[in-house]
């Protein structure tokens, strides 16, 4: 016996993703639906490779009674609309959106570091999903923090442009062509020309000077790890179609060696350590599309601080930074709630 679930925003890229990964993962299933906005009603879309089409629903007149799960990947517009629709209706969202993400009554989980805090759901029947960028870096920072304690990160992202949807995709595809064939390159979706460029602007800028991204990977960190964990991040969007790449230095409490953390990262979970210190030994963005490790590299000592250690970190962010931490937290929620069979 499976569960009755619903992806909504099935049409964009994490969506895809979502019903991806549902369907590789084998995630018991005993009815699906796809659900999106009015504008894509009635198209079809694969559930995964499974070769079962689904008929696109309109999110307006859905009713989420008797559904078990629905996995949001719909924006906070849709979103603030809809899932406390479906939560009322009794069936438990898991938002990828940033609406409910620093609620206090949601629960904001990476399945690798904060299992348990999924306990809390029922007080809004609402969990939710971090930020790509943030997902990635707890991962690899929390084996690292049970060993040594963190007291501090200094993050710089290389963030893909599929983390601005498919628009962003788009545009960095449209102003590659138009740069090779000589045409005039007009940004829309980045705030600059993002082909053969890099832009340090990610979301809306708030009052001290830095960008609601960066905000975000100060304050997810904090409830997802340890509120006692201080960050200061740079964001920057980079002309990558898919993988955010990050590069950590890390301030402990304790000693730890970079012997010592690559040991620790080589055993972690979802973690994948590829640090062989010579030509090619680390993993680049290109080569974790479609994986759902976070991929750790460049383990090594800063010599510059007490107990200091630099790692370049790389996943897929559609995937861990997105549709494959959902439907974890959705198997999470299978094992620890809503058990079937
Ligand atoms: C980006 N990280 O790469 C963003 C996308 O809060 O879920 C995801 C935004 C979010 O643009």
């Amino acid at each position: 016996m499976g569960y009755r679930v619903v992806v909504v925003g099935a049409t964009g890229n994490v969506g895809r993703e979502m019903l991806n990964i549902l369907a590789e993962r084998s995630f018991p299933i005993d009815e699906i639906a796809a659900v999106a906005s009015p504008r894509s009603t009635g198209n079809e879309i694969e559930f995964g490779e499974t070769g079962q089409m689904l008929k696109v629903k309109n999110i307006e007149h859905f009713d989420f009674t008797g559904w078990d799960i629905a996995l949001f990947a719909a924006g906070s517009g849709p979103t603030k609309t809809y899932a406390p629709k479906a939560a009322s209706q009794g069936c438990v969202v898991i938002d990828n959106s940033s609406l409910y993400r620093m609620d206090p009554d949601v629960p904001l989980i990476v399945p690798e570091v904060n299992p348990e805090a999924i306990d809390g759901y029922k007080a809004r029947n609402i969990i939710a999903n971090p930020n790509c960028s943030t997902a990635q870096m707890v991962v690899a920072l929390k084996p690292l923090h049970d060993k040594a304690k963190i007291k501090r990160v200094v993050v710089a992202t290389y963030q893909s442009v599929s983390g601005a949807g498919k628009e962003g995709m788009d545009e960095l595809f449209e102003q590659s062509r138009a740069i090779f064939v000589g045409d005039s390159v007009e940004p829309k979706k980045f705030t600059k020309q993002i082909a053969f460029n890099v832009i340090p602007h990610i979301d809306v800028f708030l009052d001290d000077g830095s960008t609601k991204e960066e905000w975000k990977m100060v304050a997810e960190t904090k409830k997802i790890l340890d509120p006692k964990i201080k960050v200061t991040a740079t964001c920057v969007r980079v002309p990558v179609f898919v993988g955010h790449s990050e590069a950590l230095n890390i301030e402990f409490e304790n000693e730890i060696s970079a012997a010592e953390a690559q040991d620790i990262l080589r055993e972690a979970p979802g973690v994948m350590l590829v640090d062989k210190r010579e030509n090619g030994g680390y993993v680049t963005p290109v080569e974790c599309v479609g994986d759902y490790a976070t991929y750790v590299s460049r383990v090594r000592e800063d010599s510059t601080i007490d107990n200091g250690l630099s790692l370049w970190c790389v996943s897929d962010n559609l995937r861990k930074g997105a549709a494959l931490n959902a439907v974890q937290i959705a198997e999470l929620l299978g094992r620890r709630h809503l058990k079937k069979g």
